[in-house]
């Protein structure tokens, strides 16, 4: 009975991989322009946008596999990667028409994409239980200041030039990372499961690591340089395969980690 019902939801999404999958095909074909060997950017857009759809897959496959409580978690790591899917079909498409940065769309991505990872970090620390709603609130608040800084500088719609915007952002992120690092999270983990220790961990080091490489893709973005538009597009590219990608990995072995103890236990 478990079994059939196991089959019935693998097979459900297998039939939804490849309606997704012929959706891809189908922009990719009416486009005008292919891309071009060496156009390394254009590569990096379509790795990107394969890695989203592989991973949001497996993360709606294994969330059959994880205890109950690591559920929600694993449907949040499937959103993320799921909504960067969708936008990555279209921020491709713009790079290898126009050849210039997607950069309304990227913005779009994550102002939905990071205050859900904020609520996946809110899930975490919550299992830990430091989590409060105020927190909630500051870190929504901040990644929100920390985004809209970052758009404004990178656009222009208001005047301050991109360096002004750059510096508010990165007081928004700092507040972010001061938030983990120093908050009662860190003393109370300890005492949690093998598995919450992981994802607190590993929770903390995308804040501080893989965050980190948004901004120097901003700041290499904006040098000036004739690269710029190419490295800001492959450096954002890369920080979102290891954002959201690996981020649920980590999610995702650190639910399987959980999972075996309580197996163990019982
Ligand atoms: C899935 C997308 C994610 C996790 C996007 C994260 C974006 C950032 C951490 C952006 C950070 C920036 C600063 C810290 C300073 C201002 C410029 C930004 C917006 C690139």
């Amino acid at each position: 009975m478990i079994k059939r019902e196991k089959n019935r939801i693998l097979s459900l999404a297998t039939i939804g991989m490849l309606f997704l999958i012929s959706l891809t095909l189908v922009s990719a074909e009416g486009d005008e322009k292919l891309i071009t060997a060496g156009d390394n950017v254009a590569i990096s857009f379509w790795i990107a946008t394969a890695l989203m759809l592989a991973s949001t897959a497996f993360f709606i496959l294994e969330r059959n596999n994880v205890a109950p409580k690591w559920k929600t978690s694993m449907t949040v790591a499937a959103l993320v990667t799921g909504v960067a899917w969708y936008h990555y079909t279209y921020m491709r498409d713009h790079w290898v028409i126009t050849g210039e940065s997607p950069l309304v769309l990227r913005y779009v991505d994550w102002l939905i994409t990071v205050p859900l990872q904020v609520s996946e970090f809110y899930l975490i620390l919550a299992a830990v239980g430091v989590a409060t709603a105020a927190l909630f609130w500051r870190l929504f608040g901040a990644s929100l200041i920390m985004l809209i800084a970052g758009y404004i500088g990178e656009s222009a719609v208001i005047g301050g030039g991109p360096w002004l915007w750059f510096a508010i952002g990165m007081v928004a992120w700092f507040y972010i990372i001061y938030e983990i690092w120093v908050g009662d999270a860190k003393n109370k983990v300890s005492e949690a499961s093998e598995g919450t220790q992981f994802a607190f961990k590993a929770m903390a080091l995308i804040l501080t690591v893989g965050w980190a490489i948004y901004p120097l893709g901003y700041f290499l973005g904006e040098s000036g340089s004739a690269e710029a538009i190419n490295n800001l597009n492959i450096i954002y590219n890369l920080a979102d395969a290891v954002n959201k990608t690996a981020f649920g990995l980590m999610v995702w072995y650190a639910a399987t980690l959980d999972t075996k103890a309580t197996a163990s236990e019982e």
